[in-house]
């Protein structure tokens, strides 16, 4: 991919390496239940892979956040197990349950899914991309995303989420060379999609892995880390310099060896570390992302300023993009995000 202008601003300046007197801030799932505009839309889609699958709707519920917050960054509306749906396997979010796949139980089942991703059928999320680049202004970003492999086979093998990802852990261990293949066409189909991300207009991706903190250490360098480094590698063989961030969570210790690994631009730190240590460990070349607790988001008040207080000072001097440390929850009152956008602001 040539010749398209590099859009810059103060995330991807960030990302890059930069440091600014205050830090570009998103929130994960920043498009969400929390806004009423948002459920006002919902409302109108008769199920949440439908309103995925809606350009119209898509595109405003991505913009959404932008208008009433200003953040730094958008990100495109979607689901994370579109990938799975775009590989044949049946994908439907039950109302107010959560997703419902038809699980893959055994080797065998892994044999219905198709070889290769389904680009055609992901079309409108492309629409989608396209016209909320174009109505973004040039020094926001677009954040285009996918699941990490182990995250998204955990929920094709349990066929819906988890508290401990059991099934998929036991389906590793039962069957690892199966296993090791619904990885490998997992990297393939995520290679696949972020690439057409970008070339429909993402200045950026997020590759999501929720689930990364339950594996031990063997297994957290071959599901995750190995993925992430094949991802990383083909997706900048075809877009070269391509911006891209991991988000390990839970990988704890184990977050600089993945950032350094991997080749990351940027790094998610969930809430559970701390954000000095990661500032302390990390390479400096990695820009770091996070890591407020969702849950002082929605108590507010003194706790809330001293919570941002303490993430801009462990993050002082030091490229960084100020996030939550996992997503914004549905009961968040939107005066609360008022005040945390104040505070990081310094305004
Ligand atoms: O009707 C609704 O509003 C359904 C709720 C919902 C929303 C708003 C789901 C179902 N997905 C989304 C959007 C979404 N999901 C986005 C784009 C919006 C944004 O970030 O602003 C993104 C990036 C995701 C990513 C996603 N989906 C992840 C990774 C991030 C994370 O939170 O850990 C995961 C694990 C999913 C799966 C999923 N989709 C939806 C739900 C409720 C879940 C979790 C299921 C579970 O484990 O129980």
């Amino acid at each position: 991919m040539t010749g398209k202008p590099k859009r810059r601003g103060l995330f991807i300046d960030t990302l890059k390496g930069d440091v600014a007197p205050q830090p570009p801030m998103w929130l994960m799932r920043q498009a969400g239940r929390y806004l009423p505009e948002y459920k006002a839309i919902r409302a109108t889609a008769s199920s949440f892979i439908d309103f995925c699958y809606n350009p119209d709707l898509a595109t405003e519920a991505t913009l959404q956040p932008i208008r009433r917050f200003d953040f730094d960054a958008a990100i495109l509306f979607s689901d994370i197990l579109v990938v799975p749906d775009a590989l044949g396997q049946t994908v439907r979010f039950a109302e107010g349950e959560g997703p419902r796949l038809s699980p893959l139980v055994s080797p065998e089942d892994c044999g219905f899914l198709n070889d290769e991703i389904d680009l055609e059928r992901l079309a409108p999320v492309f629409e989608t991309v396209r016209r909320v680049r174009a109505e973004l202004s040039d020094d926001k970003t677009l954040i285009g995303f996918c699941g990490a492999p182990w995250t998204v086979a955990t929920y094709m093998i349990a066929g819906r989420g988890t508290p401990d990802q059991r099934p998929a852990r036991m389906f590793a261990y039962a069957h690892p060379e199966a296993f090791q293949r619904l990885i490998d066409r997992l990297v393939d189909a995520s290679v696949r999609y972020l690439v057409a991300q970008f070339e429909a207009g993402v200045d950026c991706v997020q590759i999501f892995d929720s689930w990364a903190g339950v594996l031990p250490r063997a297994e957290f360098d071959s599901w995750c880390v190995a993925p992430a480094v094949e991802i990383v590698r083909r997706v900048r063989a075809i877009v070269p310099g391509a911006p891209i961030i991991g988000f390990p969570r839970g990988a704890s210790t184990s977050l600089s060896e993945y950032a350094t690994k991997t080749g990351v631009d940027g790094i998610g730190i969930d809430t559970a570390v701390d954000l000095g240590f990661a500032a302390k460990t990390v390479d400096r070349s990695v820009t770091i992302q996070g890591n407020l607790d969702p849950l002082v988001l929605i108590n507010g008040g003194a706790a809330l300023d001293a919570a941002v207080d303490r993430i801009l000072e462990a993050a002082d001097r030091r490229p960084h993009i100020f996030n939550l440390g996992h997503g914004i929850l549905p009961e968040t009152p939107i005066a609360h995000v008022e005040q945390l956008v104040r505070r990081v602001r310094g305004i």
